[in-house]
């Protein structure tokens, strides 16, 4: 993995683009997504540069476990406990990974089908 981080969230985390942010703490920054999939969509990505989960090793076991609880404190925030949320990670381009550092997309204020798409 390179650490230049020249995804866009790279730049976003660097403060180079803009971002609606709506949680930021040491390790973890969410902000809304540029093309809203949902009513709330926002993606929750850790600091730190991570490809996607084949990147993620043994000593990322806390910061994932932070994502989780990040995209539970912004379900929170966005009002989403009632009617509940979906989290999703495209991992690889092949399911539509378009952004090579690790995210989840906390989706909430609509119905979801099953299976996804
Ligand atoms: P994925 O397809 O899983 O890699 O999701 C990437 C998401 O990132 C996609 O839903 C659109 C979003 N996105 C791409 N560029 C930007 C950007 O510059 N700003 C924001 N806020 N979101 C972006």
């Amino acid at each position: 993995m390179s650490d230049t981080n020249d995804t866009v969230f790279g730049k976003i985390i660097r403060g180079e683009l803009p971002s609606e942010k709506v949680y930021e703490d040491d390790d973890v920054l969410a902000f809304r997504d540029l093309h809203p999939a949902a009513p709330t969509h926002i993606l929750v990505i850790p600091k730190k540069h991570i490809v996607d989960l084949f990147d993620a090793g043994e000593e990322d076991e806390a910061l994932l476990g932070k994502l989780m609880l990040a995209a539970r404190k912004v379900a929170i925030q966005e009002g989403l406990e009632e009617d509940g949320f979906r989290l999703v990670i495209n991992n690889g381009a092949g399911v539509g990974q378009t952004v090579f550092h690790i995210h989840v997309h906390v989706l909430g204020g609509r119905s979801f089908s099953w299976p996804p798409g």
